[in-house]
């Protein structure tokens, strides 16, 4: 088999980065993104922040009061997280990733793996030059950086990705993989958590190359034989598991803002028919059928709302989307008095025709 080239890519510090994007007078000042449970002012969880902020020890999953602590006397800045937007600059990425690579696998919200072998002719010098040209691209047209980390499988990529941030670029050939992956801790590999790690250090395993070595067969005996296998493997740095689109995507959906601000239907639909063409191509290049098509509002006072309609059948046309997209929002605008400033248009529920098999990495 040919040498695969694949690609992590890995969006750095991104809600926080995101918001820098539309307030760029805050780029050199702590970032903070939360989720704000709305008890009291500060009450809730640090989602992200930037890497200044991290200077100051804030943390993902931080309470915001202690942070905010963290964080007196400096002129930091904290946001709300807004999934929509975040989302909407992932999807903008993920599209210009699709150029580059034969096939792509997004696997969160700010990380997707992409197979470039062919692209780069299976050739790791190549594919320096190539994953800096993504991120010049990227930079250029969105205005985001993010790390990569290149190896022959996703596994290496992975790891690499995760060894220099941000805005970082590892490239492990196969031929270094065993060595690079050898003195990393066991938890570095994707399914070792809290207590394999336990149980692997009263093994006397603690090193990626202690389990390398171990013996395979005992290793199934303890983990089973699935998971004996993938640790095995993973230890020796193969992995065979393909870059493919994983399940069913939860949703796609576009949002744009008007050109102005307004509470007549028709000028509202002119551009949500824009925003569903971006909507169908992308569901009809996925082969989706959705059954829920929803709208989102954003009105001249910020304030959001959603509608959303569910569908008896699935469907998968354009005129669907549309049709229903005119309803919820002849419904909304007899709701509601505000003008509106932005809308955006997503179909979920979706279905696939054909079955995928069920990945490793899914396993997990
Ligand atoms: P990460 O990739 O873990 O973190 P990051 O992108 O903020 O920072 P970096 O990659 O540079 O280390 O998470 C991606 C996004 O997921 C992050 O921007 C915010 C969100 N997130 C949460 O909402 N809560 C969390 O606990 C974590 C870890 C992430
Ligand atoms: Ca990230």
């Amino acid at each position: 088999m040919q040498t695969r080239i694949i690609m992590l890519a890995d969006f750095d510090y991104f809600f926080a980065q995101c918001e820098e994007l539309r307030n760029p007078t805050i780029k050199d000042k702590p970032v903070v993104v939360g989720v704000y449970s709305g008890r009291t002012e500060d009450s809730g969880a640090v989602s992200t922040s930037n890497y200044i902020a991290r200077k100051y020890s804030v943390k993902s999953g931080m309470p915001l009061f202690l942070a905010k602590r963290k964080l007196e006397g400096t002129d930091a800045v904290f946001f709300h997280v807004d999934h929509e937007y975040y989302d909407q600059i992932s999807s903008s990425i993920m599209d210009i990733f699709r150029q580059y690579a034969t096939s792509i696998e997004q696997v969160s919200i700010d990380e997707a793996y992409l197979d470039v072998t062919e692209q780069v002719e299976g050739n790791f010098e190549k594919a320096r030059e190539y994953a800096q040209k993504i991120k010049v691209h990227v930079k250029a047209q969105v205005g985001i950086t993010f790390t990569i980390g290149v190896g022959p499988n996703k596994l290496v990529a992975k790891i690499a990705c995760d060894s220099q941030k941000p805005d970082g670029l590892t490239i492990v050939r196969a031929e270094d993989a065993k060595v690079f992956l050898a003195p990393l801790p066991v938890d570095r590999l994707l399914g070792v958590g809290k207590k394999t790690t336990q149980r692997m250090e009263q093994m006397g395993i603690k090193t990626i190359s202690d389990l390398a070595k171990y013996d395979c067969q005992r290793l199934i005996e303890v983990f089973g034989k699935i998971l004996g296998i993938y640790f095995h493997n993973a230890a020796n740095a193969v992995d065979n598991e393909p870059v493919q689109e994983q399940g069913e995507a939860e949703s796609i959906s576009k949002i744009g803002t008007l050109k102005q601000d307004t509470h007549d239907l028709e000028f509202i639909l002119q551009k949500t028919d824009e925003l569903t063409e971006f909507v169908y191509k992308e569901v009809t290049e996925k082969a989706y059928s959705f059954k829920t098509i929803s709208v989102y509002v954003v009105n001249i006072d910020l304030s959001s709302k959603s509608r959303s309609v569910t569908l008896e059948q699935p469907a998968k046309d354009k005129e669907t989307i549309k049709r229903n997209v005119r309803m919820l929002f002849e419904k909304y605008l007899a709701e509601s008095e505000l003008d509106v400033r932005r809308v955006g248009v997503r179909v979920s529920g979706f279905s696939k025709e054909e079955h995928r098999q069920r990945q490793l990495t899914n396993f997990f």
